[in-house]
């Protein structure tokens, strides 16, 4: 086992992973921007290093300053937490040549995966269905056009090296396809200086649900069953569950089965998540891998009981995971809500501030991860998200009583949040008989003009 990692994020991530490195009996190394110079949770790392200005691009996502804090730290390791750098293969390299190992999956299969269209002819070959769309890249406006008659109107065009809902263009008819392949040729180009596009049809009204896997370095594979991430705004989830309150048996064992499957095939190692949209009728399909741990993890540990990330850091060390599928037992309901600073009445405007007063709601289930505190300062830099509230129940019913009680409890006083958001959402007959698709929360919450 490593005797010492640096957490190379901030937040409720670095907080996550100091506390399981500290069951672990490992050691941390912090790093952290001037933005989050004296941040109570940097106290529960061993040591600390500034690696610069509040803005990411002059600390966060400086790999020479964060390489020059573990070699001074004297880490054999580093955790990217998620965001920032976490599925930055250049980074992993950089790690990896220092001889400080990348708690995350090979350079290889990162590169292999980041690219969205590469994905998508790996799961095409081990029969994990993808939408129907081109067979590879797509070379211009005419080969465009040819595979939207092929599979028929609407057509999403998609950017290789985008993800997560960024480098999309939905078109209609023909005229409108030669427009946006245009012009998301030239956006991609622009945003991730690769210009290379691929075409699906357009999958109408999906549910999103991934699967979460586990891969170690001795070639074994697990899944640890799905997450239900429908209830999202802007490609921002709100809302996780497990198990999707949707899903067959049949459907769900085939999904979590082909996310294994492509895991194996893309030689997948550490924890990452197989994402897939489902339709009306549940067929499923494969859409993109997050080769990194996400967010929403901490639905499938309450659900499994295990510890990702302590998962993830085993199997970084080499170990081979102490457990074989059938081993994984998925228990009850779990569900998380984002916390965010934000204020729901003004578009979701981001509000950062002082956080005068806080309660943290607890009881039978109930789960908060967040690195903040009453007196805390919400700084403006970042992503909003400051804190998860996550219920583990027998029932998905007993779930939903247990969130709407936990988020009574929960107090945030100073700034305005999400929280009655998630009342309204939890309160709502959609989503208890579970009759929402991606575009529930825009279609019930319109953005004012
Ligand atoms: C799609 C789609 C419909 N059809 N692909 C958005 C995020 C990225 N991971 C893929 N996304 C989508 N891809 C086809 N062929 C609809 C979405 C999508 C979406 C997916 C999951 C969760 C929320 C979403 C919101 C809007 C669009």
């Amino acid at each position: 086992m490593f005797q010492r990692i640096l957490v190379a994020n901030r937040g409720e991530i670095a907080l996550r992973i100091f506390r399981a490195c500290r069951e672990l009996g490992v050691e941390t190394v912090a790093v952290y921007s001037e933005a989050d110079r004296g941040a109570a949770y940097l106290q529960l790392a061993d040591e600390a290093y500034c690696i610069g200005s509040a803005k990411p691009s002059e600390s966060y996502l400086r790999i020479d300053r964060i390489i020059s804090a573990a070699e001074i730290g004297n880490v054999q390791a580093i955790h990217p937490g998620y965001g920032f750098l976490a599925e930055n293969a250049h980074f992993a390299d950089v790690c990896r040549s220092c001889n400080i190992e990348f708690i995350g999956p090979t350079t290889e299969s990162m590169r292999l995966l980041g690219d969205k269209n590469s994905a998508r002819q790996i799961a095409k070959k081990v029969g994990v269905p993808v939408v129907p769309g081109s067979e590879g890249l797509i070379r211009d406006e005419a080969e465009a056009v040819r595979i939207a008659h092929q599979i028929g109107f609407p057509v999403l065009i998609k950017a290789s090296a985008g993800g997560g809902g960024r480098g999309m263009r939905l078109a209609l008819n023909d005229l409108a396809l030669k427009s946006a392949f245009q012009q998301a040729q030239a956006e991609a180009e622009a945003a991730f200086g690769s210009g290379e596009v691929y075409i699906e049809k357009y999958i109408e009204h999906p549910r999103h649900v991934e699967v979460q896997i586990l891969a170690d370095q001795h070639g074994n594979v697990v899944h640890l069953w799905e997450r239900d991430c429908t209830i999202q705004r802007r490609h921002q989830k709100l809302i996780e569950e497990s198990p999707s309150p949707v899903l067959r048996p049949q459907v769900r064992q085939a999904i979590c089965e082909a996310a294994v499957r492509l895991a194996k095939a893309a030689g997948y190692t550490n924890a990452g998540t197989v994402e897939f949209l489902v339709d009306k009728n549940q067929n499923f399909y494969f859409i993109e891998v997050n080769a990194r741990i996400q967010v929403e993890h901490p639905v499938t540990e309450m659900i499994t009981g295990m510890d990702l990330i302590k998962a993830q850091i085993r199997i970084a060390a080499g170990e081979p995971l102490p457990f074989q599928q059938e081993q994984i037992q998925a228990r009850g309901a779990a569900i998380e809500c984002r916390i965010n600073a934000e204020d729901p009445k003004r578009n979701f405007r981001p509000s950062p501030g002082k956080i005068e007063h806080l309660i943290v709601p607890g009881g039978f289930g109930v789960r908060f991860d967040s690195h903040v505190h009453a007196g805390y300062t919400v700084p403006p830099h970042y992503d909003s998200m400051i804190g998860k509230l996550i219920v583990h129940q027998p029932t998905r019913q007993e779930a939903i009583a247990c969130m709407r009680r936990a988020l009574q409890e929960l107090r945030i006083e100073g700034i305005p949040t999400t929280i009655p958001l998630h009342q309204e959402i939890l309160a709502h007959t959609a989503f208890m008989s579970g009759d929402v698709d991606t575009t529930f929360v825009e279609r019930t919450w319109p953005a004012e003009a």
